[in-house]
């Protein structure tokens, strides 16, 4: 049975890449909904409506898990879907939260997300939950999807615009960042250009694999004569676009099923 994993368009393939690192066995089924991308601007309900409809498409693979592989449907969808389905549903808001609390020191903690992420106060809720002194500083990037999902990964276009967005966070006492939406690992680089050395950038791509990795407490390597999971990636919107920051993002030739 695969894992299902899912996002608003290229995002969560940031979940995919650390998945098939960490748990080379299981057999992903990933669907991006680039044709109605960004989810950030959206209201709460539209995102649940779009996170429902997804969710009813790959329950038919018959999946043992879901994962919300996107921090603003998390935020919106998360107990909606666990109602809903009888599989263990994934989110990434607690699991990136909980290595922020891990791993901070001044205890002054930034995540950046998008507006709906943000907006949701779900990082403050699930930070101060687990360490009630903790300080966020909180800040939405609306502009980082859009460039993410165009394939503009580094550009100095990219520089001045993450710059621009978060430069300002370095006047706080913040040693660790959570990039609370999926889409950033792809700009990490240039994120840890503007925050300078010291800071802990936190992917909630990695921590969610590591979650998933745990419910299924399998971490058994790919022995010789394996057969190779074969994954099936489904999207919305431009699959040429979409195949080709799959390919450069993971490193390898993926099957787009129209
Ligand atoms: N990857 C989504 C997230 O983690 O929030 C981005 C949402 C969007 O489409 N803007």
């Amino acid at each position: 049975q695969p894992i299902a994993i899912l996002d608003s368009g290229v995002g969560g393939l940031t979940v995919v890449k650390e998945v098939m690192r960490q748990l080379p066995r299981e057999k992903i089924i990933y669907f991006g909904d680039t044709a109605r991308t960004p989810y950030g601007p959206r209201s709460s309900e539209e995102v649940v409506k779009f996170t429902r409809e997804i969710v009813d498409y790959l329950i038919q693979f018959r999946p043992k898990m879901m994962v919300i592989a996107c921090n603003t449907a998390t935020a919106a969808a998360l107990d909606d879907i666990r109602s809903r389905i009888v599989i263990p549903v994934v989110g990434v808001i607690n699991p990136g939260a909980r290595a922020a609390i891990g791993r901070t020191v001044t205890g002054c903690v930034g995540v950046i997300g998008t507006e709906g992420t943000i907006k949701s106060g779900a990082y403050e809720q699930a930070l101060c939950e687990l360490s009630p002194h903790v300080q966020v500083i909180s800040e939405a990037c609306p502009k980082f999807v859009p460039l993410v999902e165009k394939g503009n990964f580094r550009s100095a276009e990219t520089y001045e615009t993450v710059r621009l967005s978060i430069g300002h966070l370095r006047s706080h006492p913040i040693d660790t960042l959570i990039l609370g939406c999926t889409h950033y690992p792809f700009l990490i680089e240039t994120i840890s250009e503007v925050m300078g050395q010291g800071v802990n950038l936190i992917s909630s791509a990695d921590e969610t694999a590591r979650e998933i990795s745990t419910i299924l407490h399998d971490k058994r390597k790919l022995a010789r004569g394996d057969q190779e999971p074969i994954h099936q990636f489904f999207c919305s919107g431009q699959p040429l676009l979409f195949k080709s920051i799959a390919q450069q993002w993971l490193g390898e030739q993926i099957e787009l099923t129209p």
